[in-house]
């Protein structure tokens, strides 16, 4: 392929990368019209979203990238810190770097000439790629991250894209142009239901401890991922396995890991996640109900608190009702369970696409201590164990 967008998705096939989840910037969309037809896109709508989905794909051993503007990169620091970094993810991150190169917007070079300043505290290595001679040095970024186990930011000049003619298409050809969208037709996803948005009166009445132990005593097999905080430690201590995914950081991504896991290989997934959690990143019910698959359930365990940090209450005591929120954003197949018993129900009942369990529970920590394993340990031993078809 003779444009620089074309040698892009070369170089990527080339270091096989297989997902490219992209959140778009006007710069590179002459790229972003190649991705549908060379790998899987996933399209996101925050760039934090998209950080969990890879990590997740990365756990499963596939090989995603994001493509992302640098103002995303801002969206995403808590992210790339504690979670790809702590846990050794080797996320490439294409980032289009605004802010620099003839840019009129005074508003794009604050955080542009910044970036690099950014990246350095952070200690993400990254390779500038000013023109299209220098396209080749993605291949060495690409394998630089691997090697080191770390992600490795890409930053795009303009000037790369400048006079070819996929970029300088117009935005309206390219809304048009056959082969955009997503490429993931979630499998066995229900059809769209009406939702009736009607937030129902709350009744809660085991604590999260008692809700996750209710859970365990139901798994067989899955790979489990565990909402920051006292979560991940109650389901340390109700029941350890390798198979157990505990979050130390990015809160709000949970969903978003076990939507990247699903995704990435056939085990099925089972997400506890947080009402805290999801309110952070309701975008993760979005791209659920988009890539979700049917062998991925959530539980929402909802005890209307941060309970992590002392209880303080959170929205969905009084006025958010997560299930609706999880049905607006096209998530078909939810359950309301508030015990033992509604629960086996829920997960005996016929289930077609994403399953979205709303667990309503009672505030409350358990007196349990911290996981005694650090993330790279954590991720290792998950990784062995869910490939390993003895677990
Ligand atoms: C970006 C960010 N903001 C705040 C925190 C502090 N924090 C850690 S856990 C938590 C509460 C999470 O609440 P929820 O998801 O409902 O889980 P719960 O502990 O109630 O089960 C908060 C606010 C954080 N870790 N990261």
């Amino acid at each position: 392929m003779e444009t620089p967008e074309g040698r892009l998705v070369e170089i990527l096939q080339a270091h096989g990368i297989d997902f490219v989840a992209t959140l778009p910037c006007e710069k590179v969309k002459g790229f972003l019209s190649l991705v549908p037809q060379h790998f899987h896109e996933l399209p996101l709508t925050r760039e934090a979203d998209g950080i969990g989905i890879c990590a997740g794909l990365l756990l499963a051993g596939r090989h995603p990238a994001m493509v992302v503007q640098n103002t995303g990169l801002g969206n995403s620091i808590t992210d790339i810190a504690s979670l790809l970094q702590v846990y050794r993810l080797p996320l490439t991150l294409l980032i289009s770097w605004r802010g620099v190169y003839k840019e009129a917007i005074e508003v794009q070079r604050n955080l542009g000439t910044k970036t690099p300043r950014l990246l350095e505290a952070l200690g993400v290595p990254y390779t500038i790629v000013e023109t299209k001679e220098d396209l080749k040095k993605v291949a060495v970024a690409i394998e630089d991250g691997r090697r080191g186990r770390t992600p490795h930011a890409v930053l795009f000049s303009p000037q790369v894209w400048e006079g070819s003619p996929l970029s300088s298409l117009s935005v309206e050809t390219q809304a048009s142009s056959p082969g955009q969208g997503r490429a993931l037709p979630p499998k066995g996803r229900a059809d769209q239901q009406v939702p009736s948005f009607q937030r129902q009166p709350r009744r809660a009445d085991l604590t999260r401890y008692e809700a996750i132990r209710a859970i365990m005593d139901h798994v067989d097999g899955q790979a489990v991922v565990s909402n920051i905080g006292i979560p991940s430690k109650e389901l340390f201590a109700v029941r350890d396995r390798p198979l157990n995914f505990y979050m130390l950081g990015s809160l709000g991504l949970a969903t978003s890991i076990g939507i990247g896991l699903s995704l990435g290989q056939e085990r099925e997934v089972w997400v506890l996640d947080g009402d805290g959690s999801l309110l952070m990143n309701p975008n993760a019910l979005i791209s659920l109900g988009l890539y979700g698959r049917g062998d991925l359930t959530v539980f929402a365990i909802d005890n209307a608190s941060y309970g992590s940090t002392g209880d303080q209450a959170t929205p969905t005591l009084d006025r958010i009702d997560l299930e609706l929120l999880a049905q607006a954003c096209g998530v078909g197949n939810t359950h309301k369970v508030h015990d033992a018993s509604e629960l086996r129900a829920a997960l005996a009942a016929p289930s077609e696409g994403p399953r979205f369990v709303h667990f309503l529970a009672r505030p409350g920590n358990a007196a349990v201590p911290n996981v005694p394993l650090s993330p790279g340990a954590i991720a290792e031993r998950f990784m062995v164990a869910l490939h390993d078809k003895r677990e």
